[in-house]
């Protein structure tokens, strides 16, 4: 693993219904997770992208449109500028809807970049397919070019992913819509039911391999903190029953690190204003030293 590290906070919140999301990297960061990394050697900076974050109710189905497209080429700029100086993003969020921009300045550096999207919910929502209108709902599908042109086109390029190579791991609340794109795309998809049938460990290898198939040597990893039973994570906007244990989550990081192919990781949704004594910031903590 790289041994350079940047911080990059995306406190941006207009994708999801919700305000708070804004509020993420500053509960990240005093839960310790400079001290923490530095702690073992890393070479850590930190950076904030500039981001515009105007509501606008203009669009029902595709809410706060404008900023989130503005938002989206920043974060684009900088995750690339990030990766060409040879230092790995760790991008913390943030709504979801981050994830079109991070993903568009990853993929700008690799062609056939494979993602891990470990997320209770699916994401795979159109302007079509959305029943809240949230962007946050959106990104993996936009990401494999289904969607808003204006949304798949940031950062002048699309797709950024190929179906083929997306994982989903942890879900359990898909919308129609979703599952029809899952299916029409052959999305490869592992259940919260599936963690449970197989054990995260038989899955992880599966997908080494799967990824060894596909000549992918890249990989972006996008945590959804609402993958984590509900209980432990109390500071996210939708939390849906069922979700994985503390210990699956920390296998699947360690897995994916021991491939030597990742590129870039993302934690998402953690909204303080839920959280009970920033104890999700502190998770998300122990989950990034999981990772490193
Ligand atoms: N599927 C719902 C929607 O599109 C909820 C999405 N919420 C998320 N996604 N947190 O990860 O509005
Ligand atoms: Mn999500
Ligand atoms: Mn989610
Ligand atoms: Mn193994």
């Amino acid at each position: 693993m790289n041994k350079k590290i940047s911080v990059v906070h995306v406190p941006f919140t207009l994708g999801s219904h919700r305000r708070g999301c804004d509020l993420g990297p500053k509960a990240i960061k005093y839960a310790g997770l400079m001290e923490s990394l530095q702690r073992k050697n890393y070479d850590v900076s930190e950076k904030e992208v500039g981001l515009v974050q105007v509501e606008d109710a203009q669009n029902p189905v595709l809410k706060n449109l404008s900023s989130v497209i503005e938002t989206g080429n920043r974060i684009a700029k900088d995750v690339d500028q990030v990766i060409k100086s040879g230092t790995f993003p760790l991008i913390i969020g943030g709504d979801h809807s981050i994830a079109i921009g991070t993903i568009a300045g990853v993929a700008k550096n690799y062609s056939n970049l494979g993602v891990i999207w470990v997320d209770a919910h699916g994401d795979l929502n159109t302007e079509q397919t959305t029943p809240s209108g949230n962007i946050h709902g959106m990104p993996l599908a936009i990401n494999i070019g289904i969607g808003d042109e204006r949304l798949t086109s940031i950062y002048h390029f699309a797709p950024k992913i190929k179906p083929e190579n997306v994982v989903i791991i942890g879900v359990r609340d898909l919308d129609p819509g979703e599952i029809a794109l899952l299916n029409e795309k052959n999305i490869t998809c592992y259940s919260n039911c599936d963690v449970e049938e197989h054990g995260i460990a038989r899955i992880m290898d599966d997908l080494q391999r799967k990824f060894e198939e596909n000549g992918v040597d890249y990989i972006h990893l996008s945590v959804d903190l609402d993958v984590l039973e509900p209980y432990l994570v109390k500071g996210v906007g939708t939390p849906v029953q069922g979700g994985l244990t503390y210990r699956e989550t920390a296998y699947l990081l360690k897995e994916v690190c021991k491939w030597n192919k990742l590129v870039s990781a993302e934690f998402v949704e953690l909204n303080p204003l839920l959280d009970e004594r920033n104890v999700t910031a502190e998770i998300v903590v122990s989950l990034i030293n999981e990772l490193f």
